[in-house]
């Protein structure tokens, strides 16, 4: 009940702010308004702000609304999806650990392939090798896919470079910029990190249950949004293009380019992906130190296998075929 009653003040205050856009109001006026004191509508302004609202605030005159969040509902998300199978099964959250963690989940009680999990924020976004993805709220899409290809599992590193030559073509066809992607799952732009992508899989000991793709974009995210550590690698789609970017057209881009993608893939094999990433990569051709789980690999990145496999060239001429593993780009 008093959380109710808390909502209901929050929706006063805000129906308050976005009916007087362009006017200053006094803290008295909103706590009148809304029925509470000045100090509980102080905290509600935190509160929003915290969510991601913007407020200017001024003394003796009180507070003005600067901007709104961005927020996306699953129905805009939805409007006008033209997949057939991808997307068409959505849970959308505000707030939540890992979309990742929640497809697993949904993928382990028989979820049907092409579902996908969103959120506006994670709590505990994770990267690759239990590192930390950074998901700030109504900035970026997060999101997690379920698949159930009938592939072998050595070849399911394959779906991450299907999932980045996705996301590569929808940034450019909705966002106008034209990213690069850094073997096997970074996406860069001016070689600043903007997307990542983690697969993991479900298997028995022979046979793949699901796939889960997750994919992280920064899309309107501001350079202060980051903490210091990833400003200086990461970067956003509205920091590179000086614009907003629509998250939900991005979103239904990402999963049409994505479903195309992955039935040539099913019906024509691994080949017309693999051309499509070479187009699109940064580090073929270039000299690189890959550090793997048992040692580094400094070398020529030659090119990629039929099985996604990177290949190195050391300066001896030995040809060493890297399956996972972070890159670094020398020249
Ligand atoms: P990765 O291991 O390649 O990258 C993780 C590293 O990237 C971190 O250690 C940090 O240095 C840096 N980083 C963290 N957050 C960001 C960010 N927002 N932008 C740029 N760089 C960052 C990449 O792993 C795979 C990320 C997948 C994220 C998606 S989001 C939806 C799904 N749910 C979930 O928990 N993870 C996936």
């Amino acid at each position: 009940m008093a959380e109710r009653a808390q909502s209901e003040i929050r929706k006063k205050l805000i129906d308050a702010f976005t009916n007087n856009e362009s006017e200053y109001l006094s803290g008295q006026h909103l706590a009148d308004i809304a029925g509470c004191s000045r100090t509980a509508v102080w905290k509600h302004i935190e509160d929003l702000r915290s969510e991601g609202f913007e407020f200017e605030a001024v003394r003796r005159k009180g507070y003005k609304i600067v901007s709104i969040p961005d927020q996306m509902t699953a129905d805009k998300i939805n409007l006008g999806l033209k997949t057939a199978f991808l997307g068409r099964n959505l849970h959308y959250h505000d707030s939540i650990e890992s979309t990742q963690k929640l497809a697993y989940q949904l993928a382990y009680n028989h979820a049907e392939e092409g579902t996908v999990v969103i959120a506006e924020e994670q709590t505990a976004g994770r990267g690759r090798m239990d590192r930390k993805w950074h998901s700030p709220k109504y900035t970026g899409i997060w999101m997690s896919l379920i698949l159930r290809p009938k592939i072998p599992i050595p070849k399911a590193p394959q779906l991450t470079l299907i999932t980045a030559v996705g996301v590569v073509q929808a940034i450019e066809e909705v966002a106008g910029l034209l990213p690069e992607i850094k073997w096997p799952n970074d996406i860069l732009i001016n070689g600043k990190k903007i997307t990542g992508i983690l697969t993991e899989l479900q298997a028995e000991a022979d046979r793949i249950n699901s796939i889960i793709i997750g994919i992280g974009v920064n899309v309107n995210t501001k350079k202060e949004d980051f903490p210091e550590e990833i400003g200086k690698i990461a970067s956003s789609l509205a920091i590179e293009s000086g614009q907003a970017v629509d998250r939900e057209k991005l979103i239904r881009t990402i999963l049409e380019k994505l479903e195309k993608l992955y039935l040539v893939y099913l019906e024509q094999g691994f080949f017309p992906i693999k051309l499509l990433w070479e187009s699109y990569a940064v580090s073929i051709g270039k000299n690189i130190t890959a550090r793997t789980l048992t040692g580094e690999i400094k070398g020529k990145a030659i090119g990629i296998t039929e099985d996604g496999v990177l290949l190195i060239e050391d300066s001896e001429g030995k040809i060493h075929n890297i399956y996972s593993a972070d890159i670094r780009i020398e020249e």
